[in-house]
């Protein structure tokens, strides 16, 4: 048959014309298909360490922003009348400032609309320069130095709190709770370390706890023993070290080997379950602080849609990073317009309660009312064991870790009723802003 009978006879039967002498069922025409809603793509860049350094942390970031895309693409969000679709573009930074500011360069050119990053301070620090100037807002998860949000950048943010919250909170610890007398620090000449070292150092001679011993390292350096000899040679029963776990989790392993019987007090950088990979039974004791609420604490809406996506336990920033996210996503709401000129400044108003509890940005674009928690290295895993928000400390309670709001609540109406007592009472203080 040639094709224009076949097509003739096609269209006959299907119109009940001819038969092949029984009744045939009616074939209903095909639906047309609705037609597409319009879209609008936005791209979203993740930067981080994923190759160098601290990759772990650098990888459980990256699953923060990738969970936060994945949940507000699926619920269609309107901007402007167009369904706003996110995509994701991640950068290696290698916790390198040099390759840090050359892919801030290489975001700004693939005209990213914001970039939810750095991990480091050392880094985040000269990149968010250079999204400045192009006006691209920069949100960090996990960039804790004060200067960040000192300079005055209208576009620069971060959803953890900062050194100076940080500092005096785990220095309180370190003198109420672990009576330390003498204590040695050491730091990895980080704009973090250092930063985190001389918060700490600070508001430990303000309780007048002798500071004995002040060490240097780097972040890439993996023995540790010289600076460890002279540590022992002091004696001291704390030492903190302001510096990442990857180098963190080493020294501590090294300072037993040394005979060292310090307790080690850590800053967010090295408050991970890592550090029982890195240093064994020696983590066990160990203290540390994070700029946040505890990965436990955070919303079932993270929580499960982590679980399944990446079948994987949180490190430590992920909410943060998943929450920077959705800041963006708030203030592109609030704005009606994906364009970083118009949702930038909205940033400032955003209201909303994320993984890690009720976000909110200050004048500075620092999150308020950031809490930092206390953690003990128990049973091969970090615990939560105290709270501080506003310079007031209070008893983690695990029965709150599933609500944040709840878990934030219960950190501010029960001032004191934990660590730390009288002594650490006038640095967590001075943590106020
Ligand atoms: N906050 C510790 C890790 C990131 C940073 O601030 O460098």
């Amino acid at each position: 048959m040639k094709n224009s009978y076949k097509l003739m006879f096609a269209a006959l039967l299907a119109a009940g014309v001819v038969g092949c002498g029984k009744e045939e069922p009616k074939v209903e025409p095909a639906k047309p298909a609705a037609p597409a809603e319009p879209t609008i793509m936005v791209k979203i860049a993740h930067a981080g360490p994923l190759t160098k350094k601290t990759p772990h942390l650098g990888k459980d970031d990256e699953n923060g922003v990738a969970l936060a895309i994945d949940q507000t693409n699926a619920k269609k969000i309107k901007i402007d009348g167009k369904v706003l679709k996110l995509e994701m573009i991640s950068k290696d930074d290698e916790g390198d400032a040099k390759v840090g500011t050359t892919i801030a360069q290489q975001l700004v050119d693939a005209k990213v609309a914001a970039v939810i990053g750095h991990l480091n301070s050392g880094v985040t620090i000269p990149a968010s320069e250079i999204y400045d100037k192009a006006g691209i807002p920069t949100i960090s998860g996990s960039a804790t130095n004060p200067t960040i949000t000192e300079r005055g950048l209208k576009t620069v943010f971060r959803t953890v709190g900062r050194d100076d919250q940080q500092g005096p909170a785990i220095a309180a610890y370190i003198a109420s709770e672990l009576k330390g007398k003498k204590v040695a620090i050491a730091h990895d000449k980080t704009a973090y370390g250092e930063g985190l070292a001389k918060e700490v150092e600070k508001t430990l001679k303000a309780a007048k706890v002798g500071v004995i011993a002040n060490e240097q390292t780097t972040d890439t350096e993996t023995d540790f023993k010289a600076i460890l000899t002279k540590i022992k040679a002091k004696n001291p029963d704390v030492v903190f070290y302001g510096g990442m776990d990857q180098t963190g989790g080493p020294m501590l392993k090294q300072a037993r080997e040394l005979g060292i019987k310090a307790t080690f007090a850590f800053g967010d950088g090295a408050c991970t379950n890592e550090m029982f990979k890195l240093a064994g039974d020696a983590a066990n004791g160990l203290v540390c602080s994070q700029a946040g609420l505890p990965a436990s604490a955070a919303s079932k809406e993270f929580t499960d849609g982590f679980k399944a996506k990446f079948k994987t336990d949180v490190l430590q920033y992920a909410p943060y990073f998943y929450d920077a996210t959705l800041a963006v996503v708030e203030a592109m709401k609030k704005a009606n317009s994906v364009d970083p000129a118009k949702f930038t400044p909205e940033l400032f108003n955003i209201s909303f309660t994320g993984a890690t509890g009720k976000v909110e940005f200050d004048a500075k674009g620092d999150r308020k009312d950031a809490e930092i928690t206390i953690f003990l290295g128990n049973n091969g895993k970090i615990e939560p064991v105290s709270i501080v928000k506003n310079g007031v400390a209070s008893k983690f309670e695990a029965a709150a870790a599933a609500a944040p709001a709840a878990a934030a609540a219960a950190a501010t109406t029960a001032p004191a009723a934990a660590p730390p007592a009288a002594a650490a009472a006038k640095p967590a203080e001075a943590a106020k802003k």
